[in-house]
């Protein structure tokens, strides 16, 4: 039987072309700075987000982890959102190996940090305070619904940071259905920033990677950090070959995954037992919740789709999570529909 995987968009796997780029990638030390590949996609990811220098790196969380590192030192403070995946989801790294202390702001409703909590947020020159060093904002902000943050947003959030000193960081895991939703260049809605982290390993279907980008000097340090924490990677241009597929050929089509989401959400919302509290998705991310007179939880939700070779994601528990990806058809879209009405109704 033909699973259905929406729990994430990670779990793509690599496309033929990919494969065959990988075959075929020419490769060299990375240590030495010597794999073409992995200087090519570097140089590429760079032009796509409009900075000057690249770092490939093996995940989201190490690309995340060396851009809070590289720009701020131990004891110094980062600002991010309490929903943010670098506060949520990455085992804590900023602080552990980074010494880092994270000051968490409350994301709204639309995914963004309020401007006045930004401003507020930053501290005084006390030496009783840890100096506010650092911004973090995500984009797509994958907990609060997967919502694209706008290019205006960015710039006016960048604005008050660059005000008082503090650089800005973007999460952008999810840049490009950021851009593809909003119909506005990746490379534009990172200008405001310093850096930039992006993946190529999620709704791009790379079977590994992500990018770092920011100037040269924030990227010579990120890679010193890289070697620190042991990410210097050798002949890993048969990677790296496949990320280049993933920036060439893989990003116009993510409007599909939003078209897949939003029938997932539209044919979900009409079901008595589910809502929308974050409301319909703008990008690949469909979050339903569970009515308090449904009888069922989130995880008992998630083990009976299992049984029907559907899997989700659970959140909380009248929370799930679907995310669509190149690997999910309209005809797995419709399965899953049918599959949520026999469980809850129509
Ligand atoms: N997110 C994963 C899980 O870790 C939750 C997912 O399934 O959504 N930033 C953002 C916004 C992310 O969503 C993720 C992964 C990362 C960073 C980390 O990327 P990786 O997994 O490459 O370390």
């Amino acid at each position: 039987m033909n699973t259905v995987d929406l729990r994430s968009d990670t779990v793509t796997q690599p496309t033929q072309t990919m494969r065959a780029a990988m075959a075929s990638a020419p490769v060299g030390d990375d240590v030495y700075g010597e794999d073409p590949t992995i200087n090519r996609l570097q140089e590429l990811a760079a032009e796509k987000m409009g900075k000057a220098a690249g770092l490939f790196v093996p995940s989201g969380t190490m690309g995340n982890l060396l851009a809070v590192m590289a720009h701020c030192q131990r004891g110094e403070e980062v600002l991010m959102g309490t929903y943010g995946h670098t506060f949520l989801h990455e085992a804590g790294g900023v602080s552990a190996l980074g010494g880092v202390f994270v000051h968490t702001l409350l994301n709204q409703a639309d995914g963004t940090l309020s401007l006045e909590d930004i401003e507020a947020g930053v501290r005084s020159d006390d030496i009783h305070e840890p100096p506010s060093h650092l911004l973090v904002l995500e984009n797509t902000q994958n907990r609060c619904g997967g919502v694209p943050l706008t290019r205006e947003y960015t710039a006016a959030a960048a604005e008050i940071a660059h005000k008082h000193g503090l650089k800005v960081h973007i999460d952008g895991a999810r840049i490009f259905n950021a851009a593809v939703a909003l119909g506005v260049p990746a490379k534009e809605l990172v200008a405001p920033a310093d850096s930039v982290t992006f993946c190529l390993s999620k709704g791009l279907c790379a079977p590994v990677g992500s990018v770092l980008c920011g100037d040269e000097d924030f990227i010579y340090r990120a890679r010193r950090l890289r070697k620190m924490v042991g990410g210097g990677m050798r002949q890993a241009g048969i990677l790296a070959a496949a990320g280049i597929v993933a920036l060439e050929q893989m990003v116009d089509r993510l409007a599909e995954d939003h078209r897949h989401a939003r029938e997932l959400a539209e044919g979900l919302s009409q079901l008595p037992g589910i809502a929308f509290e974050m409301g319909l998705p703008q990008t690949n991310m469909v979050f339903p919740s569970l009515s308090p007179q449904t009888q069922m939880t989130a995880a008992q939700v998630e083990r009976a789709l299992a049984q029907e070779d559907i899997k989700v994601d659970v959140v909380s528990e009248r929370l799930l999570r679907l995310v669509t990806h190149y690997w999910i058809t309209d005809a797995d879209v419709h399965k899953t529909l049918e599959a949520f009405i026999a469980l809850l109704g129509k």
